[in-house]
């Protein structure tokens, strides 16, 4: 792709000619408040993400007609899982709609017929009451218009305000608006369109199925699902950004929220330029920026190497865990002096070097030596407890309440040796009910030596009013060639 647009680079919106009271996100002079005539008519182009409009060329406001559709669709949410998804425009998030400042917009909302809700669209570019929302509020079947005039440029979110409004935003309803200033944004080669947002299902992440929105989690604001474009991998592999080196990028990024905020980040880049929420005040050289919900930003960078750059919310569990994960991928010729790609690897062994490991595939790294008698066992597991276990079951085995269960007098403990073993072994999920208490969380799979685990379940079983058990390394091995129990993901209880 080419240069967009025909606007001078480096005329980063400073009113430089303008003293005094100007319009200072505009490249022109024109005074605050003075009005440029409205010339001719134009319907506006409207894409899904992750495409954007093309620039505006005009140097005047006009009458821009925005026909959107609203239509509840049900789609996939992960693989294997379904939503029912309420849409401006038949996907999330909602049309890209590009106006330039000073335009007037007259505002066209279509509730589709096979809508089971009425709907209606407040857009933060809007002055006016509710942005629009009263008189936009369209049932099944209907059609409503009102216009407003763009006079704030910059960024904005757009969302159903339709009671209750968090279950309509929580269900997809939210889009961006971009208001260009009048001098134009500088040009790039490339423009994309990216929304984060969080979904609240019923069932936990990746659980199949059509799963219905909860509203439980969403006031708790514990959302299952924190994505980018509507779904786990809307923006990965072949769906994925592109860009060639030596190319600039600009991403126009909104948070659909409803209720989290997010650290925007692109693993790998720093932001040349970023205009911080949305707005007129331009940043420099920037790591992570935020973007509250319900607000926006748009961030420049320059592509220098190849490689796939991965867009993350870097509070980065709901990158890793709950989906907000995206790639660009960055074509062309390496640059070995900016990044070198790695030169060497040699073995690292620190003096003493009996580093505690959880490898990925389960090898146990570096077992202490045998321990031969239960007494032995026992002083071994305490180590390797307070090294281990602790963090979680807490150093007199007493758990967290409503996080991790007890190993203090447990029953589910106490009643099962083989599978206190396969545990530790496998790790556990599911629910679980000890001592009366029931917990459904994640116990991972430890990488321990047989020794190791012989050793730190017959600390356990000697302490805290346990059973009294003796697990010896030949009993863990026995359980570890039984391999882990067929319903591992769902066990127990
Ligand atoms: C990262 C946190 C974590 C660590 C580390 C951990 N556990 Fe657990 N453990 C859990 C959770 C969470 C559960 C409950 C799993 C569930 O809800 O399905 C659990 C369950 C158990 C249970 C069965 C329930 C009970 O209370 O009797 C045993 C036994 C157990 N862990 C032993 C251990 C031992 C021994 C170690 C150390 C070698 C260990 N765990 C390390 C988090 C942890
Ligand atoms: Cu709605």
């Amino acid at each position: 792709m080419s240069a967009i647009g025909k606007w001078p680079v480096g005329k980063w919106r400073v009113a430089v000619c303008c003293a005094g009271v100007a319009a200072m996100v505009s490249g022109g002079c024109t005074r605050a408040g003075e009005r440029e005539t409205v010339q001719g008519e134009e319907v506006a182009v409207l894409t899904d993400a992750p495409q954007v409009p093309p620039p505006i060329t005009r140097d005047h406001p006009t009458r821009v007609i925005v026909n959107l559709e609203v239509l509840e669709v049900v789609k996939p949410l992960a693989d294997g899982v379904e939503y029912s998804f309420w849409t401006f425009g038949g996907s999330v998030p909602g049309k890209f709609i590009r106006v330039r400042e000073g335009d007037e917009v007259e505002f066209n909302l279509n509730n589709h017929p096979s809508s089971r809700m009425p709907h209606n669209i407040d857009l933060h570019a809007v002055t006016g009451p509710g942005g629009g929302a009263a008189a936009s509020m369209t049932p099944p079947g209907h059609a409503s218009t009102f216009s407003f005039k763009a006079i704030n440029p910059g960024l904005f979110v757009y969302h159903c305000a339709t009671a209750p409004v968090g279950m309509h935003m929580a269900n997809g309803m939210y889009g961006l608006i971009l208001v260009e200033p009048r001098g134009g944004l500088p040009p790039v080669d490339r423009e994309y369109y990216v929304m984060q947002s969080e979904f609240y299902t019923t069932g936990k992440y990746g659980e199949a199925g059509l799963q219905p929105f909860s509203m439980e989690k969403a006031i708790a604001e514990n959302p299952d699902y924190v994505v980018f474009n509507g779904s786990v991998g809307a923006l990965s592999g072949d769906s994925g950004l592109q860009a060639n080196t030596g190319e600039t990028v600009r991403l126009y990024m909104g948070n659909g929220g409803p209720n989290l905020v997010s650290s925007f980040h692109v693993i790998g880049e720093i932001f040349d330029r970023v205009l911080h929420e949305g707005g007129t005040m331009a940043n420099t050289n920037v790591q992570t920026t935020l973007i509250p919900a319900g607000g926006s930003t748009v961030v420049e960078f320059r592509t220098e190497v190849p490689g796939t750059f991965i867009l993350v919310d870097h509070a980065i569990f709901r990158a890793f865990n709950k989906g907000a994960l995206a790639t660009l991928v960055v074509d062309g010729p390496a640059d070995t002096v900016i990044y070198s790609g790695r030169q060497s690897d040699e073995i690292y062994q620190p003096e003493g070097g009996a580093i505690q490991s959880m490898t990925a595939d389960g090898t146990p790294v570096a077992p202490p030596p045998m321990a031969a008698t239960m007494a032995e066992r026992i002083a071994q597991g305490q180590r390797t407890y307070a090294a281990t276990c602790a963090a979680c079951h807490q150093l007199s085995g007493q758990g967290l309440a409503g996080a991790f269960p007890p190993l203090a007098a447990s029953d589910y403990l106490n009643a099962d040796k083989q599978r206190a073993i396969s545990t530790v072994l496998f790790g556990l999920t599911g629910a679980v009910v000890v001592n009366g208490e029931s917990f459904n969380s994640v116990m991972p799979a430890l990488a321990m030596s047989d020794a190791e685990v012989a050793s730190v379940l017959t600390y356990v079983y000697n302490n805290w009013d346990n059973a009294g058990f003796d697990v010896t390394p030949a009993e863990v091995q026995a359980v570890r060639q039984g391999g882990p129990p067929v319903s591992a993901a769902v066990s127990a209880e």
